[in-house]
């Protein structure tokens, strides 16, 4: 079975193709450079997105939101999060978070499926810790802040399959496989 995921991302992509792999399906990329709104909520931006995707595509296909959503500052920087990575960086949300002791933060991914007629939302959740440094050389963006609750080590430090474990995108996408085993292809 083939998947299609429309993303510019492919850290992302070769995330979703590892998930994937579990039951051998094929993912492909669509590289549409989808408009994403200013919105409160990833939900809002993912069903945005989808319904120009399918407008566009008009084939069964999914799109990811996510962001880094962190307690201190109040979910900042949560549905601007690639804004404020691509402006201030690992550095800034250090330096930010400089002699706050609450280190409390959740990655939050919204998966968005189309089957042609409808729209499937699929929503994972990890929490975890922001490091006191930059932590390994792997992922992309965010993760080598990222501690999650379950391990140790950033998720920077991690192979794809150990991230996907315990990431918002694992258990997103998780889901998202889960509704094909049970509904779509049976
Ligand atoms: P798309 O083309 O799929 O939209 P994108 O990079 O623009 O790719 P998002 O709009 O979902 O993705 O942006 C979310 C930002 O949140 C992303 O650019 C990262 O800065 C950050 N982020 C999301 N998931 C992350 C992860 O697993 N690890 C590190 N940073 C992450």
């Amino acid at each position: 079975m083939e998947l299609m995921f429309v993303t510019g991302n492919e850290h992302k992509l070769h995330e979703a193709k590892t998930v994937m792999k579990k039951v051998k399906w094929a993912v492909t990329q669509a590289d549409l450079g989808y408009p994403e709104i200013q919105a409160d909520t990833l939900e809002e931006i993912a069903h945005f997105g989808i319904n120009w995707c399918i407008e566009k595509l008009k084939k069964p296909c999914f799109i990811e939101d996510a962001g880094l959503f962190i307690d201190a500052l109040h979910g900042f920087p949560g549905p601007y999060s690639k804004y404020v990575f691509n402006t201030i960086g690992n550095e800034g949300i250090l330096r930010l978070l400089d002699g706050i002791c609450n280190r409390d933060a959740v990655f939050k991914s919204v998966v968005a499926y189309n089957n042609g007629s409808k729209t499937h939302i699929f929503a994972g959740e990890a929490k975890g810790q922001i490091g006191s440094e930059i932590k390994g050389d792997g992922g992309f963006c965010y993760d080598p802040l990222f501690i999650p609750e379950e391990s140790a080590l950033s998720f920077a430090e991690m192979e794809t399959k150990e991230k996907n474990a315990l990431s918002h995108r694992g258990k997103s996408l998780n889901k998202l496989m889960n509704y094909f085993r049970e509904y779509e292809y049976r």
